[in-house]
């Protein structure tokens, strides 16, 4: 059995950015959808994996949990470059700003939940929101122009590393965030990448709406 359990593509960035490496190099896999914040999606959640998260990669009686860990399988599934940079410098800092991406910007994601297709009033801009957003500035832009030939990605070619930032990059569309000079080209070019277009399409489509409140999150039906 070969499963690829993900959240709501609209809603869940830590489900997306393995999910979009998987896709990028066609892993056989049967993709699920756990429709998050449910009275039921905990307890679903519970079964089929050992955080009660997703996502989780079922390959063959492997069960492969944390979206790193899931991107490292994937990476020694594919040939040589697809998900990594060949050159083992490049290669070492994509693995870098992913795991910082993993570890950290705890501000912007808790102010400007991931939601693809939603456009959100700017929150009042805080010393951490604006800490967050200047890091990641100075991160692409300085990607960019180190190792930026050959492509409009960080690393040139698209990486895992660009599935790792997809995410951040549509928080700053949803709640028109400032992005200014090679960062912002950079993100351009992200949302316009075939890979992210089919995925939004898909989250345009999903039936589900997640709502993040002061008294926590609440889920439900959209209208046909
Ligand atoms: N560190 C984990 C984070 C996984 C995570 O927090 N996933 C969220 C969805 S984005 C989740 O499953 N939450 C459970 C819930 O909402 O009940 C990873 O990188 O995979």
């Amino acid at each position: 059995m070969r499963q690829f359990i993900s959240g709501n593509l609209n809603y869940s960035s830590w489900s997306i950015r393995p999910l979009l490496v998987a896709r990028k190099v066609a892993l056989p896999v049967e993709e699920i959808i756990v429709p998050l914040d449910f009275p039921e999606s905990t307890a679903k959640l519970k079964e089929i994996s050992p955080t009660a998260k997703v996502p989780l990669l079922r390959w063959d009686g492997i069960e492969i949990w944390e979206s790193l860990a899931i991107t490292e399988f994937v990476a020694e599934w594919a040939p040589p470059g697809a998900v990594w940079p060949l050159d083992p410098e490049r290669r070492a800092i994509a693995r870098a700003v992913s795991s910082e991406m993993h570890a950290g910007f705890q501000t912007i994601r808790q102010m400007c939940s991931m939601d693809i297709r939603g456009r959100e009033p700017t929150p009042d801009m805080t010393p951490a929101l604006a800490a967050d957003i200047a890091r990641l500035q100075a991160m692409w832009s300085g990607l960019r122009a180190k190792y930026g030939s050959g492509g409009p990605f960080l690393f040139g070619a698209w990486s895992a590393a660009d599935a790792f930032y997809t995410p951040v990059v549509t928080r700053f569309r949803t709640y028109g965030l400032p992005l200014s000079g090679a960062a912002a080209d950079y993100a351009a070019a992200v949302l316009d990448d075939p890979l992210f277009l089919t995925l939004e399409e898909q989250a345009k489509i999903e039936p589900w709406w997640i709502k993040y409140g002061p008294e926590g999150r609440s889920s439900g039906y959209l209208k046909p």
